[in-house]
């Protein structure tokens, strides 16, 4: 379909994290995070910018993303007549920061999905689960108890699989840990870029615990060094930070650098690209599963939606409004069964409604393009 698209609305919100997150590249106690109202006939979709407070997972933050949307992104779309699928291309001409362009490009595919009445996993070519599997992914703590004494909370709730992240000096050893306390759970680890591949053999020592899998093991860049490792390990690798296009999801499997792929839609760039990574990892035989990003409800809801494409048959680190915020910014909050999995919504759009009160007393900069 084709829609005039009027005005870009940039909100920035301030959320409070109900637990600190920390990972090997920092601690967030809350969230600043953009959200894009794309309008068209009165109807409005929504997109959230999924970067960080700082530069450090990826070269985004939410400054960078605010400027890019206003400056770059949205003078390329504003009053076109144009396709969700083609907001894509219109972006190529940016390089790099794509969290930015790719909050614009899901609040398009939400806005085309509502003004056709349709739920958006149908809009995006997906539906192939009417529940999505859910792990959880647990930040470093303060000690190992306080790790499983999280994780028994979390499989308690129902959570199918648990992702730790580790550190140098908070690794093998507290892997060990959680394994002797819960041998038979699925459990995966993620090092955000923490390692090179000068620890190859302090790695190998994680092939121990039979993990799902090792997440990102080595630098945000180099798909190359990972290939390197894979060779080494019997643990797969999924690679996360490293896969920003289809095109670098066919180099790593092609090179042997990962057998699992993490597909972020903010990493990639928005709906488009991410369907096209997961293509690409389904042609290959390689699994998929959807990051997280901390994300409010609007982020939470497109990640449901992006997970019922076929290809993402692992458990993904989408999980309740509850583990992060006190109140959510959609109505309902997304909650998870006791089986572990998220029940996937078949009204309009992303399927939940924005809490326009809540999310009024919480942004702290709004401004309108067009
Ligand atoms: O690497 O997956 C990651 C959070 C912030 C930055 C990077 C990552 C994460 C997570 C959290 O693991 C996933 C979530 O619960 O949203
Ligand atoms: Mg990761």
């Amino acid at each position: 379909m084709e829609l005039r698209l009027e005005r870009v609305r940039l909100r920035r919100i301030h959320l409070p994290l109900l637990h600190p997150f920390e990972t090997s590249f920092g601690r967030t106690t809350e969230r600043r995070i953009i959200l894009v109202e794309a309008i068209a006939s009165g109807v409005s979709g929504w997109g959230e910018v999924t970067a960080g407070e700082q530069p450090f997972y990826n070269e985004e933050w939410t400054d960078s993303a605010w400027l890019i949307l206003r400056d770059y992104a949205a003078p390329r779309v504003l009053g076109r007549k144009l396709g969700a699928a083609e907001a894509a291309p219109l972006f190529a001409a940016i390089r790099g920061h794509r969290m930015a362009t790719g909050g614009l490009e899901a609040a398009l595919w939400d806005l085309e999905a509502r003004l056709l009445g349709e739920p958006l996993w149908k809009r995006i070519g997906a539906g192939a689960r009417k529940e999505i599997p859910c792990g959880v992914s647990i930040g470093i703590q303060e000690s190992p108890a306080a790790l499983l004494k999280k994780i028994e909370t979390e499989l308690a709730a129902g959570y199918q699989r648990i992702k730790i992240k580790i550190k140098p000096g908070w690794d093998v050893d507290v892997v060990r840990e959680v394994r002797v306390r819960f041998p038979a759970i699925r459990l995966m680890v993620d090092a955000n870029s923490a390692y090179t591949l000068a620890d190859a053999k302090h790695l190998k020592r994680l092939d121990d615990f039979y993990l799902m899998m090792i997440e990102q093991p080595l630098a945000h860049d180099d798909i190359i060094d990972h290939a390197a490792l894979q060779a080494k390990l019997e643990t797969p690798i999924c690679l996360d930070e490293c896969i920003r296009t289809a095109r670098h999801a066919q180099q790593a499997i092609r090179l042997g650098a990962c057998r699992i792929l993490n597909i972020k839609l903010g990493r990639v760039g928005g709906f488009a690209e991410a369907r096209r990574v997961h293509d690409v990892a389904q042609a290959a035989g390689v699994p998929v599963w959807c990051g997280g990003m901390l994300e409010s409800g609007v982020g939470r809801a497109h990640n449901i939606a992006l997970s019922t494409l076929p290809n993402f048959v692992l458990p993904g680190d989408v999980s309740a409004s509850k583990r992060y915020w006190a109140r959510d910014v959609i109505e309902p909050p997304v909650e998870v069964t006791p089986r572990g999995t998220i029940a996937v919504r078949d009204e309009p759009g992303f399927g939940y409604a924005l809490d326009m009160d809540f999310l009024r007393s919480i942004t702290v900069l709004e401004e309108t393009i067009g």
